[in-house]
């Protein structure tokens, strides 16, 4: 998704994060991976009708949305749409009054530190729901592991992240939600093929046109929140009983989200990550998205800080994160963690997901806090910081006032260069020093 590419910068926090933990369905997220050829779809449809259907919907009450649905499914009908799911999908639908404004979401993605995110990810009660969630179905959760790779933590962590473990599944209309972005130009192809993916759904008999009722504002669905075209291409119906019940049975979902993760790339008995320790002195500039395996992190002076068990990843290639700079826990993330990202593509969901996931397999606690007490830059702050590292020559991108990779990868030239902690981490001090320096370059 389109939100989910944006996400990617390293303070951003996911948009689903607004959501107070244990509450409330993220905002878009869910796996919309392309669709899998061998999926289950409806035979090859026949030439179009030589007299297509002409419909009739009931006005929406709103002149673009009606042109647009129109078009949409006489586009839909001559690609084989079975004209009585387009009806199904497409009448009676109301625009949907976005409640939730996109523009509050990025506002305040931006101005929360990353381990905001965490830390509501994980509140005490996700925790202990999740622990009892596993030690409540472990034949559901060992068959769910034999069949395909990520362990039952990752699925659990997923599961309590995106429904709250089914308690919290979504109460808008996924199709009117679809169709108000699209007939507002909002991401148009993208909902169009969300549509498109429902007919079909409903068109085999893997779902009714009732269950996509239960959606989140993005159109996602289910307990594990799946977009429409990763429900066609992903889904799997674990029980065998005929049908992909991703709202009401858990197995189904759950296995759902494990096969869409096979499918992403999981490393069977890989971490997604290792806190690691770093020495005095370390260059911090190598915290930049470059990977090393972690023999050569190791020889650097790191140390796995509380993971006895990972003691054989020495080969494994690891990139160093550090999403509080020099002041909190460092990570080595591995592939896996990337994978965590085709299900909401920003650094925050997925580190949420793992420590999560963490906790719920009983592993330690991070070594390091996070830091608190540390005053985080507002997005204006972040543009004049962004502005300024271009002005001194460092790239930092976009002046957008997103803290992305580029930003911090800039800020840590700025740094390095001055004999600075290299750390990327855009403190307010940091910010100072970068406008003086901007200032000290104009007048020479
Ligand atoms: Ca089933």
């Amino acid at each position: 998704m389109a939100v989910r590419t944006r996400l990617t910068a390293g303070l951003a926090l996911a948009a689903s994060m607004l959501l107070a933990a244990g509450c409330e369905t993220p905002a878009p997220n869910g796996p919309d991976a392309p669709e899998d050829p061998a999926a289950p779809n409806t035979p090859a449809p026949p030439p179009g009708p030589s007299n297509p259907r002409s419909f009739d919907f009931s006005t929406s009450g709103s002149d673009t949305f009606d042109d647009w649905r129109r078009t949409f499914a006489a586009r839909a009908q001559s690609s084989g749409r079975n004209p009585d799911a387009i009806v199904s999908v497409l009448d009676d639908l109301t625009p949907v009054t976005q409640q939730v404004s996109t523009a509050a979401f990025e506002q305040a993605e931006f101005v929360k530190p990353i381990w905001d995110y965490a830390e509501s990810a994980m509140s005490p009660t996700r925790i202990a729901t999740g622990r009892t969630k596993l030690a409540s179905l472990p034949d559901m959760f060992a068959e769910i592991e034999r069949s395909y790779a990520p362990p039952r933590e990752i699925l659990a962590s997923i599961w309590g992240m995106e429904s709250s473990y089914g308690g919290f599944i979504g109460t808008f209309d996924a199709p009117a939600a679809l169709a108000t972005q699209a007939a507002e130009g909002r991401r148009k192809d993208f909902n169009e093929d969300q549509l498109m993916a429902i007919m079909q759904l409903i068109e085999d008999g893997s779902a009714t046109r009732d269950q996509f009722r239960k959606a989140s504002w993005a159109g996602a669905v289910g307990q594990t929140q799946f977009m429409p075209t990763t429900f066609l291409a992903h889904a799997r119906d674990f029980d065998r009983d005929g049908r992909k019940d991703l709202w009401e049975n858990t197995g189904d979902a759950l296995a759902s989200a494990a096969n869409y993760l096979s499918a992403s790339g999981w490393r069977k008995g890989e971490p997604w990550a290792i806190e690691a320790s770093i020495p005095a002195d370390f260059d911090y500039s190598l915290g930049d998205g470059q990977k090393k395996s972690v023999a050569a992190w190791k020889a650097l002076g790191l140390t796995p800080a509380t993971a006895p068990a990972f003691a054989n990843s020495d080969i494994l290639q690891a990139e160093l994160f550090l999403p509080a700079g020099s002041y909190g826990p460092a990570f080595l993330l591995f592939d896996n963690f990337n994978v965590i990202k085709r299900y909401n593509n920003a650094d925050s969901y997925a580190l949420a997901v793992g420590l999560l996931a963490d906790q719920l397999a009983g592993r330690p606690q991070l070594s390091r806090p996070w830091p608190t007490d540390i005053t985080m830059l507002t997005p204006d702050q972040a543009r004049e910081l962004q502005s300024g590292l271009n002005d001194l020559g460092y790239s930092a991108g976009a002046v957008d006032g997103i803290i992305g990779r580029n930003t911090r990868k800039a800020l840590q030239g700025f740094q390095k260069d001055r004999g600075l902690v290299a750390d990327g981490f855009p403190t307010v001090e940091m910010l100072t020093a970068v406008q003086t320096a901007s200032v000290l370059g104009a007048e020479n």
